[in-house]
């Protein structure tokens, strides 16, 4: 299964701000040598229909949503991870293997789970949907298919909100008029090559000698070629061994109050232990993250044996809570988070039976 969330950043601030819903969005990042050099990071689907597109200058973004009521934002990264962490959690849950590729995809494996049933993968998939909705406010992009790169074809047909199921049978009718370029994996300069060789479709490419193939590209990537053209992948859903684990949380109201902020600490380290059970993994490091009310981050840290007792994270980010509550009085907070690293990964903990 491959899910995408949907126009991702500019959904998130259009979510956050009901006096811009429904209206085209433009998320940008600003240079900042002049106050309009910078590309578009995003654009909702309002301000796509307007040609407003990711990458593109915002100068000429601005030109185009001239006269228009487009509203354009800078990027907020932090929140955007916040979210998105939370979402990778609950698909996590969802499925045997995740591998997070990026801020808001990721690849799950669900064949164990479902015992290889597609009706099963369809069920997980509309939960995962369904969850994304009702907690975050978002839609996703979801294909299913029976490897990652057929499945990431698939959840890219359908946008947003989409759910595309390839079976076996269906897998070269679905591909075999696309694009060469439109294959994920395959840029501009294969694009270029393949279109020298007269190839501008699946189609063209699966019925391609692999032997000329091979001449032009090298054993290995003709092979690869061949393959996505015939929709084959055997690579595994792989997940990315995390450097850290944390969870940040946006407080109701800016404030100094040591029991509001540590409530909210206290829900997320209930979070976390999932996540520490989940990964089954142990930590050294215990930080804390203030983010105050003029949006200046500090983060404080202590280093201790190894352990995954989440007991040590809720007391070692009290201590250093109060800590950072004495040496800066006079700030709010508007957002905590809590982060363990100096991970330890064990493998599953086999019983003494099994040995
Ligand atoms: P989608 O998936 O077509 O509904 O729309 P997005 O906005 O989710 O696009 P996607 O999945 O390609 O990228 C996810 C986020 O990554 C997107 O919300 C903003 C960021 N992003 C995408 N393309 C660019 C880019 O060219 N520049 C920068 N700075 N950020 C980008
Ligand atoms: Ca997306
Ligand atoms: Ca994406």
């Amino acid at each position: 299964m491959h899910v995408d969330l949907d126009s991702f950043y500019a959904s998130l601030e259009e979510n956050r701000n009901s006096a811009i819903r429904g209206k085209p969005i433009v998320v940008c990042v600003y240079s900042g040598r002049t106050e309009e050099s910078g590309a578009v990071s995003t654009s909702n689907y309002k301000a796509r229909a307007l040609g407003i597109k990711a990458g593109m200058p915002i100068i000429l973004a601005k030109r185009i949503a001239k006269g228009k009521d487009v509203t354009f934002l800078p990027v907020d990264m932090d929140y955007y991870r916040e979210v998105s962490d939370r979402i990778m959690d609950l698909m996590e849950d969802e499925s045997d293997i995740m591998e997070q590729v990026g801020i808001d995809e990721a690849y799950l494996d669900v064949t164990e789970r479902t015992n290889g049933d597609l009706d099963k993968a369809i069920e997980i998939a509309e939960k995962i949907k369904e969850k994304i909705t009702s907690q975050e406010g978002l839609t996703a992009s979801v294909g299913i298919s029976s490897n990652k790169f057929v499945a990431k074809m698939a959840s890219d047909f359908q946008k947003p909100d989409g759910l595309t199921v390839l079976k076996d049978g269906e897998i070269i009718p679905f591909l075999e008029n696309f694009k060469v370029s439109k294959l994920h994996g395959i840029g501009d300069k294969t694009t270029k090559s393949l279109n020298e060789l007269g190839i501008e479709t699946a189609r063209d490419l699966s019925s391609y000698d692999l032997k000329e193939l091979e001449e032009m590209f090298g054993k290995n990537k003709a092979r690869l070629l061949h393959d996505k053209s015939l929709g084959i992948d055997d690579s595994p859903v792989e997940p990315k061994e995390k450097k850290q684990l944390s969870r940040i949380g946006t407080l109701k109201e800016d404030t100094k109050n040591i029991d509001i902020i540590f409530e909210k600490i206290f829900e997320l380290s209930k979070d976390m232990e999932q996540r520490i059970i989940k990964n089954n993994v142990s930590f050294r490091t215990v930080s804390l993250i203030t983010i105050d009310s003029e949006l200046k981050t500090q983060t404080k840290s202590e280093t201790m044996p190894l352990t995954k007792e989440i007991q040590k994270v809720v007391s070692v980010s009290k201590e250093l809570l109060e800590k950072y509550l004495r040496e800066n009085p006079d700030r709010k907070l508007r957002r905590v988070g809590i982060r363990i690293s100096n991970l330890e990964f064990s493998k599953i903990q086999r019983t003494l039976d099994e040995f």
